[in-house]
């Protein structure tokens, strides 16, 4: 009988061919794709609180996520049978001038693992490049991501220009070692996240989405006051 808990500490551990074997598992099993899937974001909720506590660090994250996307892949084509799609859609970049992509990518990864669908539009993304994306996907949410003090002035400009556009009700979050929540509010952003962990938090929030199991609003988290 397949075991979702051993999933979900599959993925936790980092264990991509025991998550992939345990999801096969459980789908020749005939459990719902639905309580697979929520097995698999429960996981990466832990996942985001133990990193926010500081009880695992960024390579630990990164093999969850590698775990995580595998699963996922496995379990795709059943969700699409099941009509189970993506809770909400996100556009992410770097800003213009920035190539720092580590923490950005780290972000995608874990709302991908929230059953968020990313288009990542990768580094040195400009305004118009971010505005192509927001007509053609039309997401829920656009995340922005600089490392530099230099960039933030980028970071700065691009989200002007956004407010300056018909979002279609999408929120904007900001992030990147060198931002805090009182700058994300000064540009316009709707809320700032200090890593990959709150970046699921706060989009969950944004959104008005249930928060997983271990899914709390930890340390990190800053909403951006309007
Ligand atoms: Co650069 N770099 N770098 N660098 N680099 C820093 C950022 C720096 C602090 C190093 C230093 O001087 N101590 C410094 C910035 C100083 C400043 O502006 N105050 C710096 C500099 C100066 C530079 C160059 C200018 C160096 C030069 O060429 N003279 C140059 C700039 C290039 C450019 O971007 N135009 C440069 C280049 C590079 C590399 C290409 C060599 C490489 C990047 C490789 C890559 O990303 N693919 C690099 C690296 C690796 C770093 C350090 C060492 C590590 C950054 C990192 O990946 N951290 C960094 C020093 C450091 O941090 N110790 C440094 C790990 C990552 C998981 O954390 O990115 O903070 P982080 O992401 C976190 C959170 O910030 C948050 O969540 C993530 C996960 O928890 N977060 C978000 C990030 N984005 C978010 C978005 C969100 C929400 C949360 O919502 C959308």
């Amino acid at each position: 009988m397949a075991d979702l808990s051993r999933l979900g500490v599959a993925i936790e551990d980092g264990d991509r061919d025991l998550a992939v074997e345990l999801t096969l598992g459980a789908i020749a099993e005939g459990i719902t794709p639905q309580a697979i899937l929520d097995a698999m974001t429960g996981a990466m909720d832990v996942v985001g609180d133990r990193f926010q506590a500081n009880l695992i660090f960024v390579p630990e994250m990164l093999v969850a996520a590698r775990a995580m996307k595998e699963a996922m892949a496995t379990l795709e084509p059943f969700l699409v049978q099941a009509g189970i799609r993506p809770e909400a859609r996100a556009v992410i970049g770097t800003v213009r001038g920035d190539l720092h992509d580590i923490g950005k990518n780290l972000v995608a990864m874990m709302w991908r693992g929230a059953n968020i669908e990313v288009i990542d539009l990768g580094v040195n993304v400009t305004a118009e490049q971010f505005v192509a994306a927001i007509e053609t996907h039309h997401p829920d949410l656009v995340g922005l991501s600089a490392l530099l003090t230099t960039t933030m002035a980028s970071m700065r400009s691009i989200v002007g220009t956004l407010r300056s556009i018909d979002l279609g009700g999408a929120r904007i979050i900001v992030g990147g070692a060198p931002l805090n929540a009182e700058f994300a509010a000064w540009i316009g952003a709707d809320a700032f996240a200090g890593d990959a962990g709150a970046a699921v938090a706060v989009a969950r929030q944004l959104l008005g989405l249930a928060t997983g199991p271990g899914g709390s609003n930890g340390p990190g988290i800053g909403r951006a006051v309007q």
